[in-house]
Parts: C-alpha cells; sequence; structure tokens
C-alpha cells in the first residue's frame, strides 16, 4: 500500500476484476432490499447529488433534521439488509479493528454527482478505522488536514481501489471533486458505487 497521509493507506487495485463483480451482486442484492434513496442537507433540505443506502446493524442517513446513524431504511422504515460476508471480510482482513463494523454506506455517484469537503464524525468512536472500497468510474478523491482551509491533495480512485482512514487521518476533510465517467465497464450503467465500512459505537 501507499500512505499518503499519516493513516491514511491506499490499496490500489486490492480487488481484482472477479472480486468486484461478486461485491457488486453482493451490493445489487442489498438494493433490492434497500433502494437508493436521495439524502438532504439538514436545515435546508437542499438534496444531495449521491444517492445512498446501507447494509449492517446501523445506516446513515441525512435530512432537514441532520445527520445520524438509524437501524432502518428512512423511506421503506425496513431494518437495513444484513451486511454481506465478502464485506465483513475486508474489514477483517484490512481494518484489522478489535471489533466488527457496524455500518456499511453505499454511496452510488451519477456522471454529475460530487460530494463537498467534510469530515466523518458521526460515529461515537473514531478509534476505528473507516475503509472505503471503490467499484466502477474513477473518482477524484481530495484529502487534507483535521482542519479546513490547509493544504489537500488528490488521488484517483479507481474500480477495486481499497482506501483506510485510520489514526490521525480519521478526522481528516475530504471529498469527491469529481467522477470522471467511462472510466470503468464493471456498472452497466456507469458511474461509481463507494462503500465505506465504519465502527459507529464504542468497542468495549
Ligand atoms: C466516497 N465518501 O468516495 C467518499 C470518500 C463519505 C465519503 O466521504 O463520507 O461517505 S470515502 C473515503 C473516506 C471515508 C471516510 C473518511 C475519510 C475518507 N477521510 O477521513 O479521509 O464516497
Ligand atoms: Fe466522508
Amino acid at each position: 500500500h501507499l500512505e499518503v497521509a499519516p493513516g491514511a493507506l491506499w490499496f490500489r487495485e486490492a480487488l481484482d476484476r472477479d472480486a468486484q463483480a461478486a461485491l457488486l451482486a453482493d451490493i445489487r442484492a442489498v438494493l433490492d432490499k434497500a433502494p437508493l434513496f436521495t439524502p438532504a442537507m439538514p436545515r435546508t433540505g437542499k438534496p444531495f447529488s449521491v444517492r445512498m443506502s446501507n447494509c449492517g446493524p446501523l445506516g446513515w442517513v441525512s435530512d432537514a433534521a441532520g445527520y445520524r446513524y438509524q437501524p432502518f431504511h428512512p423511506e421503506t422504515r425496513a431494518p437495513w439488509p444484513a451486511m454481506p460476508p465478502a464485506l465483513a471480510a475486508l474489514w477483517t482482513t484490512y481494518a484489522a479493528f478489535k471489533a466488527p463494523a457496524e455500518a456499511c454506506l453505499i454511496n452510488y455517484y451519477g456522471p454529475d454527482a460530487r460530494m463537498s469537503l467534510h469530515q466523518d464524525r458521526d460515529e461515537a468512536d473514531f478509534t476505528a478505522p473507516v475503509l472505503s472500497l471503490s467499484l466502477g468510474d474513477t473518482a477524484l478523491f481530495r484529502i487534507g488536514g483535521e482542519t479546513r482551509g490547509g493544504a489537500t491533495r488528490s488521488i484517483r480512485l479507481s474500480s477495486g481501489d481499497i482506501f483506510l482512514l485510520s489514526g490521525p487521518s480519521r478526522l481528516a476533510f475530504h471529498g469527491i471533486d469529481r467522477i470522471l465517467p467511462g472510466t470503468s465497464t464493471l456498472l452497466p450503467e456507469g458511474g461509481r458505487f463507494n462503500l465505506t465500512l465504519r465502527r459507529v459505537n464504542p468497542a468495549t
């Protein structure tokens, strides 16, 4: 792997095409039960350009009431589908954390979707890493430091890449500037899935 900042580990092409296709099939099965929804910004209610779903005991949602983790889909109200074993295995291998992941956030980016610079701080335990897996079109990912306005660097995340945010990078500002359409043939519909595996509650 490449350590792009202290604790920010980039495993390029960690998964081969077969492994990517298998995980994609798992994600499609999750989405059959828990369809992508359009999150909205707290207070303003402005819709995100990224659509989302989740699997595992908890899922991240956002609406006019705020950002939070909850155990059910915001529209169907059904419990999130179980975490596919292949995803749990990635957590074991790459995060090597003492407690299992509780949430897998599924982000879908169409050709015009983006995600502005932010920190992930809705989890109660920042000692656990966040594991990110990219599937489909390449994304221009930007990562900075723990304060807004500092230096940032830009990284091209491609299909099969795993990115692990741990230690000093766990609270790094980051975002997706844009998707590069047509850079992968994995998704027939185009675009990009990003899966983030997270620990939400303190590991006892
Ligand atoms: C994505 N997702 O590609 C991006 C980047 C999100 C999110 O940012 O919150 O869903 S995944 C890489 C990532 C995740 C968590 C923390 C950090 C990077 N980080 O501290 O740099 O859909
Ligand atoms: Fe994030």
